[in-house]
């Protein structure tokens, strides 16, 4: 089941396969120079595959406002279709990462073969006890893991251990627990006990986890709670991992630190310790964590991905997914976009000669050991994504393709705009 035919696909990749060509063959003798041979640097490329997470390809918004787009996903079918076209396109997006209770349904196993229709698989199930859902018996408004009211708390467990039932039939194997509890105010609660609370939910929550499941502790410095938040940082994000035992691991979403934080110094001590879960990716300014992975900052990815490529050696096992909120651009292009984004800086990584870096770094050639940092970066590494897609049936141009099917305007058609104001997904 495809919703862009093979057949546009292959048409427009013919017209601009000639210049595919040339420029690879381009790339590959510069690479050769380097003593990289192109090809297996292609094949990585071939292999790298980020989750899109379901609730991406429908359109954000902010707490002041979200301005809905044409033919939006009214429910996780829709949904499902939008990320196939995303994985049709770019081939890079092999899995989708669900969330509960946003797409519910009453037969998993029917979600997981529809899924594999449009070549999708399930990953990480992120569950919800951030904001309150119809006919919950007990409120969020002040915390869920952590509410001072136990019963709160037990309500909350009891959902993450249903988003671990319902992952087992989509045939996931982790599950993200993000939680917005925190306090606005110096007093409103204790934040020792508050942290205790937490430390002992997750307790329960991972016992109830399958042998072969990991628990994705997931940190946020603040937004929704603003004084504090109980798992603001890594250092938290950690104690609370270790606390809990060797299937919970540390999430690190790139929106989620201070501005000009070393996101890629957090990302080798957790490498270090073995608790790194893998990602959210997306880009940020100022406080906002939604912008689209590589728009704003590519080299700050870089250099996440450098040292994710360095400690290849000890066996690293990630979950890769995209989380961003896509308020003035089309959902699709944006996650094809960030896509092909995120490949660009791994195959950039991937460049890096770590034996020269290693010999420069030994020598405390400061100047020298960066520039063989920038070598890889200012790479082109296009026609290397571009050969990827299109080895696999992709697009060469993905955006490009996608605007020719009229597959946005069709759906526009098909879906009416689902009526009433409601904010985004922050
Ligand atoms: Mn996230």
């Amino acid at each position: 089941m495809r919703e862009i035919s093979a057949d546009l696909i292959g048409t427009l990749n013919d017209k601009a396969a000639l210049a595919q060509a040339e420029d690879y063959a381009a790339l590959g003798r510069q690479l050769a120079r380097r003593g990289v041979d192109i090809e297996s640097v292609t094949q990585r490329a071939t292999a790298w595959s980020v989750a899109i997470p379901t609730w991406g390809v429908g359109t954000g918004g902010t707490r002041f406002a979200r301005f809905p787009g044409l033919g939006e996903p009214r429910h996780i079918h829709d949904k499902l279709a939008d990320c196939g076209v995303i994985q049709a396109l770019t081939r890079g997006t092999r899995t989708v990462s669900p969330h509960i209770p946003w797409d519910r349904v009453s037969d998993y196993n029917a979600l997981r073969q529809e899924a594999a229709q449009y070549d999708l698989g399930f990953d990480a199930v992120n569950s919800n006890t951030f904001q309150d859902q119809i006919g919950q018996a007990r409120t969020y408004k002040h915390g869920s893991l952590a509410n001072a009211d136990p019963m709160t708390r037990a309500q909350a467990v009891a959902h993450n251990l249903e988003c671990i039932e319902i992952g087992q039939k989509l045939g996931s194997t982790a599950l993200t627990v993000w939680v917005g509890d925190g306090t606005n105010f110096p007093g409103q609660q204790n934040l020792g006990k508050m942290f205790e609370d937490y430390l002992d939910a997750m307790g329960q929550i991972y016992a109830g986890l399958p042998k072969d499941w990991t628990m994705f502790i997931e940190h946020k410095m603040y937004e929704p709670a603003f004084y504090s938040t109980v798992i603001s940082d890594w250092g938290s994000s950690l104690i609370a991992a270790q606390t809990l035992g060797p299937q919970a691991k540390c999430l690190v979403d790139l929106g989620h630190h201070a501005p000009n934080t070393n996101i890629e110094q957090i990302v080798a001590r957790l490498i270090h310790v073995g608790k790194l879960a893998g990602f959210h990716f997306n880009d940020s300014k100022y406080g906002d964590d939604d912008l689209d992975a590589g728009s704003v900052d590519p080299f700050r990815l870089f250099l996440v991905f450098n040292e994710l490529v360095d400690a290849e050696p000890k066996g690293l096992n990630l979950a890769y997914m995209i989380d961003q909120s896509h308020n003035v651009t089309d959902p699709i292009e944006s996650l094809m976009a960030s896509a092909i984004e995120i490949a660009r800086a791994y195959v950039q990584a991937s460049l890096v000669d770590r034996t020269a870096l290693a010999a420069a770094q030994g020598e405390n050639d400061v100047l020298g050991a960066h520039r063989l940092l920038k070598a890889a970066y200012i790479t082109d590494v296009s026609p290397i994504l571009a050969e990827a897609r299109a080895r696999q049936g992709g697009a060469l141009d993905p955006i490009g393709a996608y605007r020719a099917s009229g597959y946005r305007a069709a759906k526009g058609k098909e879906r009416p705009m689902v009526v009433g104001a409601s904010s985004g997904i922050v």
